[in-house]
């Protein structure tokens, strides 16, 4: 069974980060453990959540975890409550084996989200760098990492631009996420050094909900730990969301209703 280490937030309510990690990696077969980055009442998507940042205490639990024998076939990095945590993961995350898949959580729609700093992104750029093998932002935060211009109508030549952009500067794949290509169509756009360039895409949605990104970064992972086919597994991932976004009845703060399709994961992986 592969076995998975999220690093990411604890929402209390909310669906994202660790709450739709682990039940989207169980759903599919695989075992997760965790490091959780912070834990927070809800996400920030909420007016002023409680949040207490794990900053101190991230190294140290990954030492514990290595010294009882944990090994990892990937690491996930997701949501980080402030910048300086990057460099504890990334002491924590040099003590294993494995390829870190990060979703350089920073903002959405061409803005940061609330709490999130000029600093913090300036310590994602460095971490992606040295550290993801594959990355999974979606366009504002493509924009952000390379310093190129959020579009919010995307086009394969900015796409592509943004793209080598983030290649070139260390990882070996990357999928841009929530790419808006025309008013009736989004989808993502993906490269891989081996595997080449791929575009996807499925009719739009007309529907915003919070954690879709985490629910994409989770079944892509699952999948991906399976094949290592970065198309594929962005694939079932896209069409995972689109899924749990069709089958959400209302959009609010308090999440998608991703539960109703995790029997359809398990039959489609
Ligand atoms: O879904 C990304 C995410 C994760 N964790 C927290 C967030 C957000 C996005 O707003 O606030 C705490």
């Amino acid at each position: 069974m592969k076995h998975i280490l999220s690093i990411q937030d604890l929402s209390c309510m909310g669906k994202c980060s660790l709450t739709v990690a682990l039940p989207v990696l169980s759903a599919m077969g695989c075992a997760c453990s965790v490091l959780p980055t912070a834990v927070l009442s809800t996400h920030t998507g909420f007016p002023d959540p409680v949040c207490r940042s794990m900053t101190e205490d991230l190294l140290p639990m990954a030492e514990h975890l290595r010294s009882v024998g944990a090994e990892f076939d990937a690491i996930t990095v997701g949501y980080v409550s402030d910048p300086q945590q990057l460099t504890q993961i990334e002491k924590a995350t040099d003590l294993f084996d494995a390829n870190i898949i990060l979703d350089p959580v920073l903002g959405d729609h061409g803005r940061l989200y609330s709490r999130i700093t000029p600093e913090h992104v300036e310590a994602m750029r460095k971490f992606y760098k040295l550290n993801a093998s594959i990355l999974l932002p979606n366009v504002t935060e493509a924009a952000l990492l390379t310093g190129l211009p959020y579009r919010e109508q995307a086009d394969p030549i900015y796409l592509q631009e943004l793209a080598h952009a983030l290649i070139s500067g260390g990882p070996e794949g990357v999928v841009i996420t929530g790419v808006s290509w025309d008013e009736e169509t989004t989808g993502f756009y993906c490269h891989h050094h081996r595997q080449g360039t791929y575009a996807y895409r499925a009719k739009r949605i007309p529907k915003s909900l919070h954690g879709t990104g985490d629910l994409f970064t989770a079944v892509f992972t699952g999948k991906y730990l399976k094949d290592h086919d970065i198309y594929e597994a962005a694939k079932l991932a896209a069409q995972f969301v689109e899924r749990v976004v069709a089958a959400t009845e209302t959009a609010s703060p308090f999440g998608a209703e991703f539960e109703k399709e995790l029997p359809w994961l398990m039959e489609n992986l």
